[in-house]
């Protein structure tokens, strides 16, 4: 996997994550020549932090890709309320890019910036990680690389509480077997078999190349009508089913549940349950070895999707999934009903209690 190493600022008021990506073959693929040559195109995305300020300051946002070895490329972003998008074609193959976000408010103002340093393979993938931040204060830089389980996730990566928050695991923190939630409602889990925490692109995730994943025992804190489930996750392989979070008991022993997977094909789905299962899902195959922002909204009267920020599925429903009871899994089937772990990399998941 691809890993951060560009610096990052102490000093933030609002950080937001980028994945930029280059050409369409995977990262494993992509093998560095001495004289590169051919050029890549760049997607481009940043998910704007829910209720943030940055949709009423941001008005304007521009990308420079520089190198000692091309010619600085100038590109413009398009903004909307909750993104910052764009696609630029025709870099040049090299190594040591350096990718610049600047956004600016109504007045011209630079409010938010900031940088990383990637290589372009022509024809190929590469994943670069870049957070932006608002410029107030002074910015100090910390170029230091973060060991798994050390409990020092850099904060611009971790997903954060809000009032809100019933269990949040930025696996970033393990003792023992331990996975520690950050919610302060204490919703630890128990990491079994070959789940471990390794340095991933966002600092430390969840390691889980099948057999193993993370049980959070039956609370009521878990047992949700309404809620929000964010996941950050990169599957490496779809095997039977790919279960990201599963909380329901399997069979008749209670009617509620909920559950955030892949299917066998690589379409991602959302289920909730009062006796008998409703679903939303993605409409056609995601990519492996790439990461994904997952969310997933049920509230009252409505089941929604949403994958890097766009929404992909909502129904109308009144289910109530809340009856449930039965233990929390993370990456495995809590029921073990039939062996349908999650394979790849879990970098953090967060339920908010809506
Ligand atoms: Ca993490």
């Amino acid at each position: 996997m691809a890993r951060f190493k560009g610096p990052r600022f102490l000093v933030l008021n609002l950080v937001f994550c980028l994945l930029l990506t280059v050409g369409c073959k995977s990262p494993q693929q992509a093998i560095l020549s001495a004289a590169p040559t051919g050029v890549g195109t760049a997607l481009l995305k940043i998910a704007v932090v829910r209720n943030s300020p940055f949709q009423q300051i941001a008005r304007t946002a521009i990308l420079t890709i520089s190198a000692q070895d091309m010619i600085t490329m100038v590109n413009s972003l398009s903004l909307t309320d909750s993104s910052v998008e764009g696609t630029i074609t025709g870099i040049p193959a090299g190594q040591n890019r350096l990718f610049d976000v600047l956004v600016y408010d109504s007045a011209e103002k630079m409010q938010y910036r900031g940088s990383a340093r990637g290589d372009v393979v022509a024809d190929s993938t590469v994943h670069i990680f870049l957070t932006i931040a608002r410029l107030t204060g002074t910015a100090v830089i910390d170029g230091s690389i973060q060991e798994a389980g050390s409990g020092t996730e850099p904060s611009v990566f971790a997903l954060a509480i809000d009032s809100n928050t019933v269990a949040l695991w930025n696996f970033n923190q393990m003792s023992g077997a331990t996975i520690l939630d950050e919610s302060g409602y204490g919703n630890n889990g128990l990491a079994f078999g070959n789940a471990s925490l390794i340095t991933d692109s966002w600092g430390t995730g969840l390691s889980l190349p099948g057999g193993g994943g993370v049980k959070v025992s039956d609370v009521t804190t878990l047992r949700l009508s309404n809620f929000e489930i964010t996941a950050r996750v990169y599957p490496t392989s779809f095997s039977n089913y790919n279960n990201i979070v599963v909380k329901e008991p399997g069979g008749s022993a209670s009617p509620g549940g909920y559950i955030l997977r892949f299917d066998d094909n690589g379409y991602i789905h959302g289920y909730v349950k009062n006796w008998s299962w409703v679903s939303v899902g993605t409409k056609t195959a995601v990519t492996l070895n790439t990461w994904y922002l997952i969310r997933l909204v049920k509230t009252a009267t409505s089941f929604t999707l949403y994958v890097n920020n766009d929404l992909i599925d909502s129904i109308s429903t009144t289910v109530d999934p809340g009856s449930e009871i039965g233990d929390l899994g993370i990456g495995y089937d809590v029921n073990k009903v039939e062996d349908r772990d999650f394979i790849g990399y879990i970098d953090a998941i967060k339920i908010d209690k809506l």
